[in-house]
């Protein structure tokens, strides 16, 4: 009762006491579980929230002074460069081999957009066997795991929305084949929603609306699941970021992660060319000689179309979304307390009305917050940036059909395992537009990079226009 009085005043004090409106129609497990979500609630913060996120509706700052970032270029451009490459691979495969990375992928997105049911790792995209993302990275770690002779561990982020569901993927494809001690799956944290007065809104008497907070929240994840102490105990030093939608990317790239522990870096990234000024990716700007992300939203469109006297954009550099973040890091920023800047979204939000009556809402009524893991980019002191290929590393599954689809993706795939047979030699057959006019899938078992064909060019058969070809 005591805690039940205290509770509403606090409620009162923060213009929130509609939580409690059916409280007394609750039996005692629902009275409990409220009451726990309500502890969950930081007020101080979500006072905060209200007045610059859900009330303001001012663009967020951008911060004064922004220049283009500086970057290392794919390939090297001059001969001090090429010998730093080298060095930087060799010490890049050093670290691999010795278990000092990690892989992480963030999976607690909702995937909306996609319109498939259930977690997006489990969406299957290769073009011949079918397998899916998550399959396609289990086999990656596996292959790189034997390539190195070390067993490379992967921690997968979900939310509480989709945690149980990729629990039992997981368990149902007895972890594809990995090792169940070198897999660490874990939830992420979550943000009420709110209506635009302000106010957290109920997704029925007894629950309070929410969403996962972020990827940003990952790096409070990291640190709470016990994902952190457990690569301390492994001697995981470096974790290497990516998304679940990515299905061409390259987990443990030597290059990357060798540039990123030669510039003791604390958080890198991976970048691309933009196709142009106003491609949906995050801009690469330094301000104050640290690393930031300004959102393709946020760059204002004479900044974005800004180009060099020889017709590069100024802000040419894409985030994709792939890092290389430090335990260290991730522990002292957990240790002295950290929080991220909040981004809004305004959606429609399921509620409960003052009757308790359940409203889907036709107009967006509410707003999600989220942080970002690119904001924790200027908290670190070191952050290098490596240019990567899109058509070798970046095909994003987000949307069913059209852009950035699966269909792009595979055909992405497809083209990628073309170049890279060609580059040791084989013969592929293309259309007159110069697309590949057969279907190949390299498994990463065959090659997780272009380099691992050469060594397997007996076990590539003549390919002929209409083939379907798996190499495994
Ligand atoms: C993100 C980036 C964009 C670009 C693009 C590359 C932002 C705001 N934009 O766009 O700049 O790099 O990716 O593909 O980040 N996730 C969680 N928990 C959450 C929210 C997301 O784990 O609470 C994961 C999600 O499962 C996915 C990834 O984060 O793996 C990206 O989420 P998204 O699809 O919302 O990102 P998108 O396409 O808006």
């Amino acid at each position: 009762e005591k805690t039940l009085e205290s509770l509403k005043k606090q409620l009162k004090t923060h213009n929130q006491t509609h939580i409690l409106t059916f409280w007394d129609q609750l039996d005692a497990t629902q009275q409990e579980n409220l009451l726990g979500q309500i502890q969950q609630l930081d007020f101080k913060k979500i006072d905060g929230w209200v007045a610059n996120y859900v009330k303001n509706s001012n663009p967020p700052a951008i911060p004064a002074g922004f220049v283009p970032a500086p970057f290392y270029p794919s390939i090297p451009t001059n001969p001090a460069q090429e010998t730093k490459y080298a060095k930087a691979r060799e010490l890049g495969r050093e670290l691999i081999s010795t278990g000092k990375v990690a892989a992480f992928v963030v999976a607690g997105g909702q995937g909306t957009r996609l319109g498939f049911d259930g977690p997006k790792g489990n969406f299957a995209i290769s073009p011949v066997k079918n397998k899916t993302l998550f399959q396609i990275f289990a086999e990656n770690i596996a292959a790189v795991s034997s390539k190195y002779h070390a067993s490379c561990p992967w921690y997968i982020m979900t939310s509480p929305l989709n945690y149980a569901s990729t629990l039992e993927i997981f368990r149902s494809n007895n972890c594809y084949g990995l090792n169940k001690k070198d897999i660490f799956i874990f939830q992420q944290g979550t943000l009420p929603n709110f209506g635009l007065d302000g106010r957290v809104l109920m997704t029925d008497k007894a629950d309070i609306a929410c969403s996962p907070d972020g990827h940003g929240g990952s790096l409070l994840a990291l640190y709470k699941s016990g994902a952190i102490e457990n690569m301390k105990k492994r001697g995981v030093e470096f974790i290497s970021y990516f998304q679940v939608d990515n299905p061409l990317i390259n987990i443990f790239d030597p290059l990357f992660i060798g540039l990123h522990a030669l510039g003791g870096a604390q958080m890198s990234s991976k970048a691309l060319i933009k196709t142009g000024p106003k491609e949906k990716l995050g801009n690469f700007c330094l301000v104050d000689g640290r690393v930031n992300v300004i959102e393709y939203s946020d760059l204002p469109d004479e900044m974005a179309e800004k180009k060099n006297p020889d017709g590069s954009l100024v802000f040419e550099l894409g985030s994709i979304a792939i890092h290389i973040i430090n335990t260290g890091f991730v522990e002292r920023l957990n240790s002295k307390g950290f929080s991220l800047p909040l981004h809004k979204a305004i959606k429609k939000i399921p509620y409960i009305d003052e009757k308790g009556k359940l409203i889907q809402p036709d107009q967006p009524n509410g707003v999600k917050l989220e942080s970002f893991v690119f904001d924790a980019l200027p908290l670190a002191s070191n952050s290098i940036i490596l240019e990567t290929v899109r058509s070798e590393e970046f095909g994003p599954v987000k949307n069913a059909t059209g852009v950035d689809s699966a269909e792009t993706a595979r055909e992405m795939i497809i083209a990628r395992a073309a170049r890279w047979l060609e580059s040791a030699g084989v013969a592929i057959t293309r259309k007159p537009d110069g697309s590949v006019n057969c279907v190949i899938e390299i498994a990463p078992s065959f090659a997780v990079e272009k380099e691992d064909i050469k060594s397997k060019l007996a076990q590539v058969p003549q390919i002929k226009a209409g083939d379907k070809i798996y190499l495994a």
